[in-house]
This record gives C-alpha cells, structure tokens and sequence, in this order.
C-alpha cells in the first residue's frame, strides 16, 4: 500500500474557480470570502497540488486597470514559485459576462462574435504566459433556448471558424498549445451545441488543423448526458485526442453539481481510474468540482484532498484488480481466442470472406455457454469495497 499522497507525478490539478468557488448558486449567494489567486495558489500547495488552472477573468478581473494586471500577475508568479505549482492549463470565461447571454463564438450579433475573439486572443497570451501547453474552450453560451433564434448549421459553421482562427493565430505566434474541447449537454443554456465529447470528436475531424485539437470530457457532463463516461474518454484516447480530463462527479438527471471525484458512483469512477492508468494517461488530472455550499475553507481543503484521495485509492484498487488471481482467471478464459477462426478476422480478402461465409456455427452450444460475468462483477464489487 502506497500512503495515498499527492506527488507531482500524478498531475493532480484544479481550477482558481473550483477551490476559489464561494459557494454561489441561483438560489443563494456567496457563502466563503473570496480569495485572491495567490492565495488559491498556497492553498493548493498546501493540500499537494501539482497545478493551478485559471480562466482570464479569474486572475485578472474583466475590468481591471493596467496596474492593477501587474500587481496581481506579480503576486500570482510569486506564489507559483513559492509552492512549485505549474499552470498546465489555461481557459476563457465566455460565459459569465452579458455580452455572452446569447453566445460567444455562435453570437448572432458580429460584434459579440468579434469581441469574443479578441477575448480569447488575449485570453491565449495570458495563459502562454504563464506556461500553459493545453487551451480548453467550454462553451457554455453556445447555444440556444430557442431554436427559432439561429441556425444550428450557422453555429457549427462559426464555431468552426473561430477553432480555425484560434489555430492560426498560435502558429502564427509559434505557441507550443494544445487546444482542448469540453462538451456539456445544457447549463448555462437550454442546450448547448455540441452536447457531448462523441460530437467533439467529429467535429475536430472537419478543422483545418485537426492535429493541434483535441477534447477535454468532462464526468459529469456526460453523465447529465446519460452516458457512459468511460467509454467516451476511450474513444478519445484510441482516437489520440485525450488532451485533457475535467474530474468530478455527478448524480444522472438533476444540474450540474460538481461533485467531489468519486463521491457519487464509485464503481463509475473505479473503470475510469483503471481505463487511465492501464493506458498511461500522461496529461493532467484536473479536478473541476466544488466543495459543498456548508463549507469553510477548512471543508475546501478536505474537498480537494477527498478528490486526490479518492483517485490514489481507485488507482490502488486497479492494480489489485490486473494482479488477483481469480478476476484475471475468468478475464484470460473469456477473452481466448479461438485459433481456428483467428486469421479469418483483420483485413478483407475474398478468401477470407468465402471461409467465413462456409463455416457452420453451432448457435445454441456458442450461446448455451455461461460468461460468469456476475462473478466477475460481483468480484469487482468485492475488491472495491475492500473485501479482497
Ligand atoms: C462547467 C464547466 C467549466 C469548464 C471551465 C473550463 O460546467 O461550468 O465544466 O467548469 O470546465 O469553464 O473551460
Ligand atoms: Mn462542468
Ligand atoms: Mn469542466
């Protein structure tokens, strides 16, 4: 057993906002002081962060004056320094100012879709500056309550010219960045275009720079989707487009709650966990979550502790799971391959598929077999709960 303990290696990262989140909600406001960003910035250090992500406005206030910029960036890259932590990550808030209520990139009007440009552009510089490698883009307001408002042809068409614009312009400016997309299904709007990380995937395929974009799946989001999370993220990564990974959790068919990692389906959380560390996932792990409303900062610090936590526990338990005896039995007896058929399978060739078309497939016996599935979960269950 291993003390559970955050280490750089692991890439543990949050958001300004997630720590920096002073418990607002529609139906209430601001239940903890605001911090500022250095201060966010020890209180990571302090509970074993690796990385701070920021939006613009969470480290410069949308109107802040040019020396108040400079006093905060100082105080920020001193605390930076001061704790070792890195900003692997850095984004836009197109979302929190009105100009946005009907959309950034997807605006109907030219000059919210020109000011949202400008945004990022600058946006972009900020977190270069601060040593970003991946970019997220989250479009909360790219989307519609109504449908009679825009054309969603015309919102995939903007979207994509802004994706293409922002691509330019890093290699323009000889950016080593990576751009990260992050679906959400709805909330802040009725619907969100590109609702889930699948819809990303496909659109990145039509961009002009489809190498340099990649996702930034989010568990909670597909699991307001009703969607299998992990599967999601395996796609991404197969498709080499696991850029980025927002951690949290979330109970299916309510709002977006940003729960602790792990804290609502453990088993959920235990797949995922197995599913990066067998394939090596190298990028961060960014836990975008807040702590309950009744917190104090002191209920903060054991959010952010409670989300590595859990995530070193999971992490534990997959190891136990690729090492126990019985799990592997049934795993190898269930996955043997049959080597009479096994090079008929692969590439095409009409050999191939005249020997496929002659075999006689004995159904009953083939599917008369039990898989032991129950046994295996039921085993899954088992060690997760601590009981192997
Ligand atoms: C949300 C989103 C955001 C984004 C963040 C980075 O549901 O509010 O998950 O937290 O991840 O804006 O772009
Ligand atoms: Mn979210
Ligand atoms: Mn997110």
């Amino acid at each position: 057993m291993t003390t559970l303990l955050p280490k750089p290696e692991h890439k543990f990262t949050f958001g300004l906002w997630t720590v920096g989140s002073v418990g607002r909600d529609p139906f209430g406001s601001a239940v903890r002081d605001p911090k500022t960003p250095a201060e966010l910035v020890y209180l990571l250090g302090e509970v074993g962060a690796y990385g701070v992500n920021f939006h613009d406005n969470d480290l410069i206030p949308i109107d802040a004056t040019p020396a108040e910029e400079e006093a905060i960036k100082k105080d920020f890259r001193k605390a930076l320094a001061d704790t070792g932590l890195v900003v692997p990550m850095a984004t836009t808030n197109l979302f929190g100012d009105p100009i946005f209520k009907d959309g950034a990139f997807t605006s109907n009007d030219p000059k919210v879709r020109a000011y949202a440009l400008q945004k990022t552009m600058r946006a972009i510089d900020l977190g270069v500056e601060f040593g970003a490698k991946v970019y997220v883009f989250w479009g909360g307001r790219e989307g519609t309550e109504t449908d009679s408002s825009k054309s969603a042809v015309d919102a995939i068409k903007r979207n994509r010219e802004a994706m293409n614009f922002f691509c330019e312009y890093a290699i323009d400016h000889q950016y080593d960045l990576k751009f990260a997309l992050e679906a959400k299904p709805n909330e802040p709007r009725g619907d969100i275009y590109n609702p889930t990380t699948g819809h990303m995937l496909a659109f990145i395929e039509t961009l002009d720079h489809p190498e340099m974009v990649g996702v930034n799946p989010e568990v909670a989001h597909e699991h307001m989707a009703g969607i299998n999370f992990m599967h999601g993220v395996a796609q991404a990564w197969e498709a080499g487009k696991l850029f980025h990974i927002d951690l949290n959790d979330q109970y299916p068919g309510r709002y977006d709650q940003d729960l602790r990692f792990g804290s609502r389906d453990i088993k959920a959380a235990f797949y995922l966990v197995k599913f990066l560390e067998d394939v090596g996932y190298d990028a961060p792990r960014h836990f975008d979550a807040h702590a309950f409303r009744t917190e104090d900062y002191e209920g903060v610090k054991d959010f952010a502790r409670g989300c590595m936590r859990t995530y070193l526990m999971l992490k534990e338990k997959a190891q136990l799971f690729n090492a126990d005896p019985d799990i592997q039995a049934i795993l190898t007896e269930i996955n043997a391959e049959d080597p009479a058929i096994a090079p008929l399978f692969g590439k095409y060739s009409a050999e191939k598929a005249n020997a496929i078309k002659a075999i006689t497939f004995d159904r009953s016996s083939i599917s008369n077999r039990g898989l032991k599935y129950e046994r295996l979960d039921q085993l899954t269950i088992d060690l997760i709960l601590g009981y192997r």
